[in-house]
């Protein structure tokens, strides 16, 4: 067993803001717990994610990092803590958790969502079964906090900043309670910077920092309208500041992750941060870059474009969802039908940044050609890292509750993916929109189809003299190339589209620092992207073979018609 680190003196967590305001917080007085006394050793745990396009576990298999981001909400909660407090962080995408572990502990922390299902369960049960006690938080926790009080000894709904010291001092003093409910959504500028100094940062491929929480707009399937809020919050730009030069002093010099929900939900605050954050990044050497997430009418912000590009953000992340606008009306999305998408895209990266996107099939106004449209439409705007999947109805959003009034909810599934059947009965068959999004899938990530919208998307992004990629060093960088060349140039089956794409960017791009480095992550991710399709899309296509040879399907299952797309035609699409 490592010996755990020495107790760690955590300043002040909120050393340069104002006093905080009483949080409304209920609870349930049924039940308490004994006291736990004071200088506790907490463990902290992170479970484990199944692999997904988010997980990039193919780019990782080529490089020495073990996972793309930090678990942010624990190292945050982990700055609420009293200074007292020893606290270890152990995240399960690199490391086991052993009994030893476990009884080193007297509280076990766990942030989960719901994608984490599985191994947070695990890791609950084991703490209990060893007798710890176990207090769980996060996104999975504030929408289905009932299944997790079955699991854990405490449990928070909501947002930990202006509840959590006096829980602290609760759980010493043996007055905790079970269920925390917090409704207040804490003002951010109390935030605390996040212990960073807690992570193994060599095992990251970016880090996470929050600027705002919470999104103006009112889609039917999100959830984070309902756990964060409609009204975005938003730390000062001296917090964010404050939290860069922590990553500073750590030596942090790579990506940056600005984790919000919509960067823009306040455009007037991302404006001021991005000034401050391109001061910043002359002031230091421009040693990070950024990406983050916003809606689509950032194309419409020309202002805000170009001072995100100045302050050295590289790319987007963008729900776009569909091409369908009937979808989109009938699941709120209105800020998407308000322009061209298509057009939209094109604008941002002619601004700078190169876009990514979401997309959801499965809509109850889809029928069996939105595959192919959704194919023709991401084929079109070359939009490559396409994070396509099923609808899904997440507890607490509107969705969940009409498809409940409707008598169509699946009370019982344990669907966890956007690659799980769907928690509803979909208007749609199951089996023509499984296969059909298995399809989609194989029509995406074909080889071809993939360098096809890399190379358009390059290099019709126009990148500015202030964008700076990350400077890893030669080292890093000659590995990583000879690393690829190997899994990608040597063994895998798609060795010749990499070598005409290796040799494109060095033709093309080589005197462009941006766009070799987006060149060479693009490639990169090839083998995330290339690989995991075809293992998702063959367990949908499992899958719907277990449902036709069983008799007992779902009762909204069918045979695809002849207009759901097959892999055939995605291939030849491509
Ligand atoms: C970064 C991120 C990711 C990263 C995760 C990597 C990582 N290590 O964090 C990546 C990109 C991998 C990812 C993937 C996915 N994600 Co995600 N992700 C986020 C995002 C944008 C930010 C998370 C974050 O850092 N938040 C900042 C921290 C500070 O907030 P927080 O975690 O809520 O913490 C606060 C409280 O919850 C509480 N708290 C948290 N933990 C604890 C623990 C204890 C003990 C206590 C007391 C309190 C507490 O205190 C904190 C401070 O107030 C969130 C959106 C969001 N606003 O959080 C979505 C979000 C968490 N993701 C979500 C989803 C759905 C996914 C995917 C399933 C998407 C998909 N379609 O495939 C995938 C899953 C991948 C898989 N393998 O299956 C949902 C989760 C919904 C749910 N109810 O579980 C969210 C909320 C967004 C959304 N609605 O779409 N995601
Ligand atoms: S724009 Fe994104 S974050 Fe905002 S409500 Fe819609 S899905 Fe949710």
């Amino acid at each position: 067993m490592p010996t755990p680190p020495a107790p760690h003196a955590t300043p002040d967590p909120f050393p340069q803001f104002a006093p905080l305001p009483a949080p409304n917080v209920s609870h349930d007085p049924a039940q308490q717990l004994p006291p736990l006394g004071s200088n506790l050793k907490v463990l902290m745990v992170w479970p484990r994610f199944p692999p997904s396009f988010w997980g990039f576990e193919g780019v990782l298999e080529m490089l020495p990092e073990r996972s793309v981001m930090p678990p942010l909400g624990l190292i945050t909660v982990a700055a609420l803590c009293p200074a007292n407090w020893q606290i270890r962080l152990l995240d399960r995408a690199f490391e086991e958790l052993r009994d030893e572990d476990l009884l080193w502990a007297d509280l076990v922390m766990v942030s989960a969502m719901i994608a984490q299902r599985a191994d947070t369960l695990a890791i609950l049960d084991r703490a209990r079964a060893l007798h710890r006690r176990t207090f769980i938080g996060g996104p999975w926790a504030s929408c289905q906090p009932d299944i997790l009080l079955d699991h854990a000894d405490h449990v928070l709904i909501g947002e930990a900043e202006e509840v959590f010291p006096a829980i602290a001092s609760a759980l010493e003093q043996g007055t905790a309670h079970r269920l925390y409910r917090v409704d207040d959504k804490p003002d951010m500028t109390h935030s605390p910077v996040p212990r960073f100094d807690l992570l193994r940062m060599d095992k990251y491929t970016s880090m996470s920092i929050q600027f705002s929480r919470g999104c103006p707009f009112q889609c039917e399937f999100c959830d984070i309208i309902t756990i964060y809020g409609r009204r975005p919050r938003a730390k000062s730009p001296a917090q964010v500041l404050a939290e860069l030069d922590a990553l500073r002093r750590l030596n942090w010099h790579n990506e940056v992750f600005i984790v919000d929900d919509n960067f823009i939900g306040n455009q007037h605050k991302a404006l001021a941060l991005a000034q401050e954050l391109k001061t910043w990044q002359e002031r230091n050497g421009h040693p990070v870059s950024f990406y983050t997430e916003a809606s689509i009418d950032l194309a419409d912000k020309p202002e805000l474009l170009a001072a995100m590009v100045e302050a050295n953000f590289m790319y987007v992340f963008i729900g776009i969802e569909t091409p369908s606008a009937e979808a989109l009306k009938g699941s709120r999305k209105f800020q998407n039908l308000r322009g061209n998408i298509a057009d939209q895209v094109r604008v941002i990266r002619e601004s700078g940044l190169w876009v990514l996107a979401g997309f959801i099939v499965g809509f109850d106004s889809d029928d069996e050609t939105i595959f192919a449209r959704q194919l023709e439409f991401i084929h079109q705007t070359g939009i490559t890292w396409a994070m396509a999947g099923v609808l899904q109805a997440p507890p607490t959003t509107a969705l969940y509750d009409r498809m409940k009034r409707e008598g169509r909810l699946i009370e019982d599934s344990q669907s966890t993916t956007n690659f799980s059947p769907p928690n509803f009965h979909t208007a749609m068959p199951l089996l023509p929109l499984l296969l059909g999004l298995a399809g989609l899938l194989r029509g995406l990530y074909a080889p071809h189809a993939y360098f096809s919208r890399a190379f358009r998307s390059i290099d019709s992004w126009q990148p500015r003299p202030s964008q700076h990629p990350p400077v890893m060093g030669w080292s890093y960088d000659l590995r990583a190339l000879f690393s690829s060349m190997w899994h990608q140039g040597v063994r895998s089956n798609y060795r010749l589209a990499f070598w005409s794409f290796l040799f494109l960017i060095f033709r093309k791009w080589s005197r462009q620092p941006a766009k070799f480095w987006l060149g060479f992550m693009v490639l990169m991710s090839a083998h995330h992207f290339i690989n995991y399709a075809q293992v998702a899309a063959a367990e949908l296509e499992a899958h719907c073979r277990t449902m036709e040879n069983t008799s007992t399907g779902p009762k909204n299952m069918r045979k695809p018609a002849a207009t759901s797309i097959t892999p055939a035609q995605s291939a030849a699409r491509a």
